[in-house]
């Protein structure tokens, strides 16, 4: 019965059901000891089978399909017991499929500049060569490019590009094609796209990791990005666009706290509840190209939204790029360039053209949304809170260098320089098929400090026992984002850190010192996130500090502080994993459609 239910809950994902292997089927081979048409019938009425015909022309086996039988059944069916006493039946044996695993003949792509993709290639640990091999290469996923423009008759991108996940925000046209100017190559949206999709086999540059993914364009950098060209591209066409792809944001110079305005968040928000048939659009931001200037991605409100997954770089040396941001918002890492002469990211470019020269966290965004895709094709029903969760659990800290790795209180490495570590695309198409959904989202907002304003002198402290909306609708067990609320004054607001400590002890730093951010404009009602506590329980004592590092005596304010909580009354991570039989895809057709396919005992997570 227990089985039964598994079977059940797992297999809700398994949409292409093609042949049946490791279990019992509704096929009988019987031999009889009369060969007359009489006794052949007498046996198919006495048992409820249609007789299929003899196997061997000159023998008595008949192959016998039994009706009341369902087509897959997990153990060999009582009828066997009648069968067995049967003096007619000499021999029987009811059919099970058996697994026969295809023999891995994944072929890596021909095209000419493949073998530099070294972010690609199997010793970097993305696993993407894994991924393809087990038929997972976008299809059937759009994905979108938030940028300057696409030019869509590259001869890499061509075949690949999607008019309707295209739009020019900056010219209000449906052709995303960038705009040169002499001072100014708009190049940068082209060399995502590539990234993403690119074409294999072509003899053209390189491939995406999405290769058989649509790629459009929404061209919204070239001009005056206001809140409204904002707003539109991250609604554009939402039910045919599954994942948009961003590589902007406020400006890094480590001085500036912004983040979207008044429609764009209105956009992000219809996105997660609307996009994709109200499954969530997948935002995927780049976390941030500061590092050199002292930025914390947190002061970057597209970046530190819980809609968006930030993603973060490391290099070919897996050591933190000079460009890379630090924030609690980041969720996880993918590779980027290296400075000066190092390794960089080969891509296709403008003008037809291949480029080896792509870096930044800008190059990172692309190359997760490229991977997310892959997921979405495994599961195409997974929510963009699911997207968090899986992500969360497919990232690696590998062979990352920093000093900055900290076990949070459901064992778990976390870094603010890489989030949960180098996203690992074999593991996230793996966990994707076999996820359950999380329960919709709850929110435990609660007022810490609201009418009693506290002087910021050089250290502030502030605990408080969180009950987590224990007795109420809201209460949250497993933690997903969480959020500081914090309007404060300081003389100098770049000498301030903030720290949020949770009951398991995990650290995060919300705020780290911007030595460039001189300003003493406020934080006014700024949401500063942390993904840190992922899975946490919320419960117990949480202190948040701030810290004044630099002149003492500049003083300052905290006149407001609201926790908000986001999670489930689940405890996810603790899901029980339980052997269980799925359906698997081994290979597809081109169309997606499933070629071969297994059943396999796998785990999966249960409710019990
Ligand atoms: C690319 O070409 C090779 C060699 O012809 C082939 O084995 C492989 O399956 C092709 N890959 C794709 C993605 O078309
Ligand atoms: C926090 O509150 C809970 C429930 O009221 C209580 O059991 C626990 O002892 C409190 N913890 C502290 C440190 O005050
Ligand atoms: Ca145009
Ligand atoms: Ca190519
Ligand atoms: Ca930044
Ligand atoms: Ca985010």
């Amino acid at each position: 019965m227990m089985r039964k239910i598994l079977f059940i809950l797992c297999s809700a994902y398994i949409y292409n059901i093609c042949s049946t292997t490791g279990v019992y089927t509704n096929s009988w081979v019987v031999e009889l000891a009369e060969r007359s048409t009489e006794s052949v019938e007498r046996i198919s009425r006495k048992y409820g089978f249609t007789n299929m015909g003899k196997i061997f022309a000159d023998s008595n086996y008949y192959h016998m399909k039994q009706r009341a039988v369902s087509k897959q059944s997990f153990q060999t069916h009582l009828h066997n017991v009648r069968l067995r006493k049967d003096p007619v039946i000499l021999w029987f044996a009811q059919q099970s499929g058996k697994t026969r695993k295809k023999r891995n003949s994944f072929t890596p792509p021909t095209d000419p500049l493949f073998h530099q993709q070294w972010h690609l290639s199997e010793s970097f640990g993305h696993n993407i060569v894994v991924a393809w091999s087990r038929g997972y290469t976008g299809k059937g996923v759009v994905v979108s490019v938030l940028d300057d423009g696409l030019e869509k008759n590259h001869p890499d991108l061509a075949a690949n590009y999607d008019p309707a996940a295209s739009y020019d925000m900056n010219d209000i046209d449906p052709n995303p094609d960038p705009q040169h100017a002499l001072y100014k190559k708009n190049r940068h949206g082209t060399r995502c796209a590539g990234q993403i999709a690119s074409v294999a086999n072509n003899s053209v540059c390189g491939v995406g990791v999405a290769y058989h993914a649509k790629i459009g364009a929404i061209r919204m950098l070239d001009g005056h990005v206001t809140d409204l060209v904002e707003a539109k591209s991250l609604i554009f066409n939402q039910q045919h666009i599954d994942i948009y792809s961003s590589s902007w944001g406020p400006p890094d110079t480590g001085a500036v706290v912004e983040g979207p305005g008044f429609l764009s968040q209105e956009a992000f928000l219809r996105g997660v509840t609307q996009g994709r048939g109200g499954l969530g659009s997948i935002f995927i931001w780049a976390s941030g190209n500061g590092g050199a200037n002292g930025d914390d991605c947190n002061c970057d409100g597209y970046a530190n939204s819980i809609y968006t997954v930030a993603v973060s770089s490391t290099t070919d040396r897996a050591v933190v790029p000079s460009y890379s941001e630090p924030c609690a918002a980041a969720l996880t890492t993918t590779y980027s360039g290296d400075q000066g002469k190092r390794r960089k990211i080969v891509t296709t470019d403008v003008h037809g053209s291949c480029t080896s020269e792509h870096t930044g966290t800008s190059a990172s965004a692309p190359l997760a949304a490229g991977i997310i895709a892959l997921a979405l094709e495994a599961n195409p029903t997974l929510t963009w809170r699911d997207v968090q969760h899986l992500v969360v659990r497919a990232s690696r800290p590998a062979n990352l260098k920093t000093e900055d790795w900290t076990i949070n209180g459901v064992g778990r490495y976390v870094s603010h320089y890489y989030g949960y570590g180098l996203l690992n695309a074999a593991k996230l198409v793996g966990l994707a098929r076999k996820w359950r959904a999380v329960k919709s989202q709850r929110m435990c907002q609660h007022e810490i400090i609201q009418d009693r304003p506290l002087i910021i002198s050089s250290h502030l402290s502030i605990s408080w026992n969180e009950t987590a909306c224990r007795w109420g609708s809201n209460h949250i067990r497993s933690l997903e984002h969480v959020q500081a609320q914090l309007s404060l004054l300081h003389k100098r607001r770049g000498d301030l850190t903030i720290t949020l400590t949770s009951p398991s002890g995990t650290p995060s730093n919300l705020l780290s010192r911007r030595h460039f951010d001189r300003s003493s404009a406020r934080f006014s009602g700024w949401n500063f996130m942390t993904t840190r506590c992922w899975d946490e329980d919320p419960t117990g004592v949480w202190t948040l500090e701030i810290r004044n590092v630099g002149h003492p005596h500049n003083l300052g304010m905290l006149t407001h502080l609201r926790i908000n909580l986001y999670g489930t009354d689940e405890h996810v991570n603790g899901r029980r994993m339980e052997r269980t039989m799925i359906h698997q895809c081994s290979d597809r057709n081109l169309d997606g459609s499933c070629r071969e396919c297994l059943f396999v005992f796998t785990l999966c997570y249960t409710t019990f």
